[in-house]
């Protein structure tokens, strides 16, 4: 067991890959180029994985090599916020910024072409989502600036940020969309996406008051659909899911797949499925990838793809395939699944912080610690409900107390250059320093 480096994949530049055995999920790309970037669209079109980021367009080829296909042109003025999807077999791309009604269009991703301005209160979208369905490109979710907003209690204008409210209808690359209200609350950093003949929202992020103030968001975890983009219906009002935003959702094997996101608390590495989104089972609570939100998940070539994003204010730009085991095991039986962070751990960088310790500190000073599902680590201090899987700290005498010898096991962590790693074998599954 444990991890095998290898190097066999070639991004532009130096690459290696590490699998690890026991899981279905490997690490193809450890450092796309350029590695630090804030923005990913990843999609298929024309049999090709695309990844589009702040700067360029790139694509996948012969399954080992990201290639550019296109550096978005400075005059365009692309910025995170723009969305590009595929309608009609073309991209279209919308550019976000202080240009951002501006629509262009390419069949093969390196020749492209504007094709007019979006209107929508005579000014563009952004962070919002365009997703081809029932034959028209549908924009939602998302915000607009209103650049001649006029302040109510003065005398100055000048712009701010809205919610889009609506749904937009664009038919037949008329830019003048037909306009639909919905009944969802208006929330960016959502998934749109097309599962079951029917047009998908799920989840994001709302603002209390608008124009939005940057410092006051609520993450959502309710799921709506359409037959027919217009109307709408409540599939779940919450799902058992924590309430996310910048989570990725894909339809992988006929079913409705949810992973990670960000719970105004940390980003996740927990993975979702669902036949109908009502109902949702966890895959796992923490996948092999390290916490993201902002990234793309994609099927390409039968496999589940998850791309880049982002860990809080650190971008990531690893990429991940998920090949389900061939025989699906029924649960019974079988080995507890490995743990690849520590439960203390809570920005999953396989190094514990004075934060990290001093969280773990607290539960050691109070009543011992209890389940409470969406805070920082899913646990809160004190008695309470014992009913979920007991924190990592808490292995040697597994009692919902910290002792003190279980917390001078994660000091030791703590103290030690390079944190710690998954290692089966270890007293509580872990060892100290790097792999
Ligand atoms: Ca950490
Ligand atoms: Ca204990």
């Amino acid at each position: 067991m444990g991890y095998i480096l290898s190097p066999i994949f070639c991004l532009i530049g130096i690459v290696t890959v590490s699998v690890s055995a026991s899981a279905s999920w490997q690490e193809v790309h450890t450092n796309l180029s350029p590695s630090r970037d804030s923005y990913e669209i990843g999609l298929v079109h024309s049999d090709k994985l695309w990844l589009a980021r702040t700067n360029s367009l790139l694509y996948l080829s012969d399954g080992t090599v990201w290639r550019s296909a296109y550096i978005w042109p400075g005059f365009w003025k692309v910025s995170p916020g723009y969305s590009l999807s595929t309608h009609a077999g073309s991209f279209v791309l919308m550019g976000a910024g202080y240009s951002n009604d501006r629509v262009f269009v390419s069949s093969d991703g390196i020749q492209w072409n504007a094709n007019g301005s979006l209107w929508y209160y005579g000014n563009g979208l952004l962070m919002h989502k365009a997703v081809s369905f029932a034959g028209a490109l549908w924009l939602f979710t998302g915000q607009y600036i209103d650049e001649y907003y006029y302040e109510p209690e003065g005398d100055e204008y000048g712009s701010a940020t809205f919610l889009l409210h609506d749904i937009l209808k664009v038919e037949d690359a008329n830019w003048f969309p037909a306009i639909f209200p919905v009944p969802w609350q208006p929330r960016f950093d959502s998934v749109g996406l097309v599962f079951a003949g029917r047009l998908w929202v799920i989840g994001g992020v709302t603002a209390s008051e608008e124009p939005i103030d940057f410092a006051d968001f609520e993450p959502l975890n309710d799921v709506w659909y359409s037959e027919d983009g217009e109307t709408w219906v409540e599939a779940t009002s919450g799902a058992p899911w924590c309430p996310r935003s910048g989570h990725a959702c894909v339809v992988f094997q006929d079913k409705l797949w949810l992973l990670g996101g960000y719970d105004g608390h940390r980003a996740l590495n927990d993975v979702w499925v669902s036949d109908d989104g009502a109902t949702w089972e966890q895959v796992t609570d923490q996948a092999p990838w390290r916490g993201r939100s902002g990234h793309s998940a994609v099927v390409y070539q039968d496999t589940l793809w998850v791309i880049a994003g982002a860990n809080r204010n650190t971008n990531l730009s690893d990429v991940w395939v998920y090949e389900p085991a061939a025989t699906e095991g029924e649960g019974e039986g079988e080995p507890a699944p490995q743990r690849y962070y520590h439960s203390a751990d809570k920005d999953t960088d396989r190094e514990i912080s004075l934060n990290e310790l001093l969280r773990v500190i607290q539960f050691y000073n109070s009543d011992g610690l209890h389940c409470e599902p969406c805070t920082e680590d899913d646990y809160d201090p004190g008695v309470g409900d014992q009913g979920c899987r007991h924190h990592d700290s808490d292995y040697r005498f597994p009692d919902w107390r910290i002792a003190l010898t279980e917390l001078l096991r994660l000091i030791q962590f703590y103290n030690t250059p390079g944190g710690y790693h998954p290692c089966p074998d270890g007293e509580d599954g872990f060892c100290p320093g790097p792999a």
